[in-house]
């Protein structure tokens, strides 16, 4: 054992005091009296602003109308929301009374939203009116609540939804703080299918994201340093782990104003960056694509860009070459993380109020107060420097675990508390950490996860599918694309484009199959597992 845990690496940044033992609500609002009047949130889409004071109270206002409307410690509030104030609203003010918040993407099909609400066992959804339609199934039970942000257009619709008034339009007084809050409570409930299988709950815990998010701003010589006057770009989804907690909660930390941005759209992109003066921008690899390569952008002053962080999917040194001939004056690095690592595991020292240097493709150095090793996947060893391998992660910022799910769990963390992530990867001898491969199943659409194993239950779902597997397939502008195997039942005909209409009608869009060949049998082992190397392969070779 000794020996197996030879190779284990840490930050070069010190360890810091983290307050870990503080509601998460607490944690971030903690500095905010002192700068009651500054920025906090921006709405992009209504120009409307939020100061810190206002945040603050309206978060407990929510807090109090969910409590009014019977949500109470340890229940899960479904947020079904593109970025905008109300969804931080609710987050907090959940996370004030106890309660969870799980992240769904609006674009989500009746099905995919039916199936996260039942496994969270939500209590009620927060939308908005466009959305209601799809959640007029019967799966979602009677005594739902929804909850809208806007008035909508169609009354007949909407007869049966709250508006948002009710919680923002609470007496905040009213509101008692449950005195048991505990910090490995839930607080937020992000679905993943992690190394393998289907969307699962990830347990976050108000500890783990308190710790993260240390990891991240805190400290004499934060390693993401945000300041007070910065203007935090946040178009990535707020749904989505990476930019809930490194833009969101970071920002609510230290003290930024964030950006709310509702969708992707490159003109008005640009314009708000340039109106807002936008100084930190997180982006996934195909925005870092359309800010290097879009001719939109010569026409927009983005000088007030400091620092781009990168991350959710790999990134070529190519692109940050070309990016940073676009915004000279910015740094440029990436941030490495997984849903179920809390979710940060390494971040660009460039960021860091006293910079160090990292290399181009590299994602940095793991996080302070954390350890990182490298397996290999064969003997589970540790290994050294240079040599890749499966990376693992520990420390107080991973999840607590999978919602109902042990053996996902087990498999996930092992009884010595390492994440096993089923990303491969190696550290240098500059402690840069590397990603070079992906062992694990999971295909990653523009940074956006596509489970196989969902795709193919999907799949033999058909009556005229036999058996069925989902590899991912590189792709130039989504860096990868899912694509289908599929083995007919004897005798029917079925042709690709019905079975792409099948799957397309049941899922989100980045969940659509590219391409489907038909296979007179899925090459397995013999325990029956889906042999994607060979798969993928046998992809590469055509
Ligand atoms: P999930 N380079 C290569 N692959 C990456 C990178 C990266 N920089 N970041 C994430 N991935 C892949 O759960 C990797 O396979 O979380 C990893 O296991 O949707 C998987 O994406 C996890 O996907 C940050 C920066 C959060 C990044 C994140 C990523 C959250 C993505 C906070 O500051």
């Amino acid at each position: 054992l000794q020996s197996a845990e030879s190779h284990v690496f840490t930050s070069k940044l010190p360890n810091i005091p983290i307050s870990n033992h503080i509601p998460l609500h607490t944690y971030c609002f903690e500095n905010s009296t002192q700068y009651p009047d500054r920025i906090c949130l921006l709405s992009g889409n209504s120009g409307k602003s939020y100061t810190f004071a206002e945040t603050h109270l309206i978060c407990r206002k929510v807090a109090a109308g969910l409590s009014n409307l019977g949500v109470n410690r340890g229940d899960v509030v479904m947020v079904l929301l593109q970025n905008c104030p109300e969804f931080v609203f609710t987050f907090m003010g959940a996370s004030m009374i106890g309660a969870v918040t799980t992240t769904a993407n609006p674009f989500y099909t009746t099905n995919e939203i039916v199936k996260q609400f039942k496994a969270s066992k939500s209590k009620l959804i927060v939308t908005q009116s466009q959305y209601v339609d799809k959640l007029r199934d019967p799966a979602l039970g009677d005594d739902l609540i929804i909850i809208t942000i806007d008035e909508g257009t169609n009354e007949n619709e909407l007869d049966r939804c709250l508006h948002f008034s009710v919680l923002a339009e609470a007496n905040e007084n009213e509101f008692v703080p449950p005195p048991d809050l505990e910090p490995e409570d839930a607080v937020a409930l992000p679905f993943s299918s992690g190394t393998t299988g289907l969307p699962k709950g990830v347990i976050l815990t108000h500890k783990s994201l308190i710790t993260s998010v240390a990891q991240q701003v805190d400290g004499e010589n934060p390693n993401l340093y945000l300041k007070s006057d910065d203007v935090v770009l946040c178009v990535l989804p707020l749904f989505h782990i990476y930019s809930l907690n490194s833009v969101l909660l970071c920002s609510l930390r230290a003290g930024s104003a964030v950006l709310l941005m509702q969708k992707f759209e490159i003109g008005s992109l640009l314009e708000l960056i340039q109106r807002h003066k936008v100084s930190v921008a997180a982006v996934v690899p195909p925005l870092v694509l359309a800010l290097a390569k879009n001719p939109l952008v010569d026409k927009f002053d983005l000088s007030s860009i400091r620092m781009v962080l990168s991350g959710a999917a790999p990134l070529g040194k190519e692109l940050e070459a070309a990016l940073l001939t676009r915004l000279p004056q910015a740094v440029f690095g990436q941030g490495y993380g997984m849903t179920e690592a809390g979710p940060v595991l390494s971040m660009s020292p460039s960021f860091a109020k006293q910079p160090l240097p990292t290399k181009s493709g590299s994602c940095g150095n793991v996080v302070r107060n954390a350890e990182l090793k490298v397996v290999d996947p064969e003997t589970g060893r540790s290994l050294p420097r240079n040599q890749p391998g499966e990376i693992c992660i520990r420390g107080p910022q991973i999840m607590k675990g999978y919602l109902n799910d042990v053996e996902a769990t087990a498999r996930t963390i092992d009884v010595d508390g390492w994440l096993h992530t089923g990303d491969i990867g190696f550290v240098d001898d500059d402690e840069d950490v590397f990603i070079v491969d992906r062992v694990k199943e999971l295909i990653k659409f523009k940074g956006f996860q596509v489970p196989p194993a969902e795709l193919e239950a999907l799949l033999v779902s058909h009556p005229n599918i036999a058996d069925a597997a989902v590899v991912p397939k590189k792709d130039e502008a989504a860096g990868e694309v899912p694509v289908a195997f599929v083995v007919r039942s004897n005798g029917f005909e079925l042709t690709e484009e019905a079975i792409k209409e099948f799957i397309a009608k049941q899922v989100v869009f980045y969940k659509r199959l590219h391409k489907v060949y038909f296979v007179h049998a899925i090459p397995k082992s013999p325990a029956g597992k889906i042999l994607r190397k060979d798969l993928r392969a046998k992809l590469a070779a055509t």
